[in-house]
């Protein structure tokens, strides 16, 4: 229903205002899957997302040929699929890949590690060539180096991730941090090392990135997100730094939007990301 919602809080015309040439292309759709379960009974819905992921790298892959694909989920374990096709294109290019993982969670579990079983989970682990995924998830053949993974927003992080992002070269800046030092600096950091490695920037933006109170239509919310300032000052900057490549919209359950205005919010920040802005004219550095 995510995409639907997109639709409906119109976010194809919205764009198609700022100047730009859009194609919606539907929905994808998922084909026959095989039973499949895994040692971890709490592991659920794997066959539909290891199909989904199969299908969904594929379309990122042709997708990213020219433009600029923005895909609507949907649940995160989508990015598991468009982060691998885009990783693709990357790798042809010869470009390193960088991503923005925009949320309140690190979805860094192995199918091991899970608890919930709920393989939104889980994308960051497999992108970034975690083990364990080989048997039942789609061969990850261009890993995302886990030295171009920033999070930011980050304020519910499970034991097993904790332990592994130790070991990790992920940058992840948590809302502590983002209280202490705003959200701009790392952000910036983060951006003028996709510009001086010529990178390809993919931005995954989850719902529950945002304060609840400005975004309920998320089923994992957790308190102390985003403002809606500093969501639209990333998306500003971003916008500004003209590296953005593709983007994922997640996690949006229209079922749970007080009069839909968690998907005008995510179509609203869509905008500032392609280059809504006040005033026609550069934003003046002090
Ligand atoms: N870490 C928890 C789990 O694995 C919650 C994960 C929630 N993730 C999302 N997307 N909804 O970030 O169950
Ligand atoms: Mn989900
Ligand atoms: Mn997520
Ligand atoms: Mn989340």
């Amino acid at each position: 229903m995510g995409p639907s919602a997109y639709r409906t809080a119109g976010l194809v015309e919205v764009l198609a205002e700022l100047g730009h040439e859009v194609t919606d292309l539907g929905n994808v759709t998922l084909p026959h899957t095989e039973a499949k379960t895994h040692p971890n009974s709490a592991v659920h819905h794997l066959p539909e997302i290891a199909g989904w992921t199969e299908v969904l790298t594929d379309v990122a892959y042709r997708q990213s040929a020219d433009g600029m694909p923005i895909f609507l989920g949907g649940d995160h374990a989508l990015s598991a699929g468009t982060v691998a096709g885009v990783a693709r294109r990357a790798a042809e290019q010869s470009r390193p890949l960088f991503v923005l993982w925009l949320d309140a969670h690190t979805d860094f579990h192995t199918l091991e590690t899970t608890d919930s079983g709920n393989l939104h989970g889980v994308p960051m682990a497999y992108l970034t060539g975690r083990p364990g995924f080989a048997d039942y998830f789609p061969p990850n053949a261009h890993p995302v180096d886990p030295a171009n993974v920033c999070m930011i927003g980050i304020r519910s992080v499970d034991p097993a991730e904790r332990a592994a992002l130790a070991d990790s070269p992920i940058t992840v800046v948590d809302m502590r941090s983002i209280d202490e030092h705003g959200i701009a600096a790392p952000l910036r950091q983060f951006i003028e090392r996709v510009e001086a490695a010529n990178g390809l920037l993919h931005v995954s933006l989850d719902v529950d990135f945002l304060e609840p109170d400005i975004a309920p239509a998320v089923g994992t919310t957790v308190p102390g997100g985003a403002t809606f300032r500093e969501a639209h000052l990333v998306m500003e900057m971003l916008h500004d730094s003209g590296l953005v490549s593709s983007l994922d919209l997640v996690e949006l359950n229209p079922f749970l939007d007080v009069r839909g205005r968690t998907a005008r919010l995510m179509v609203d920040l869509t905008a500032s990301l392609m280059g809504r802005r006040v005033l026609d004219r550069p934003t003046r550095s002090y």
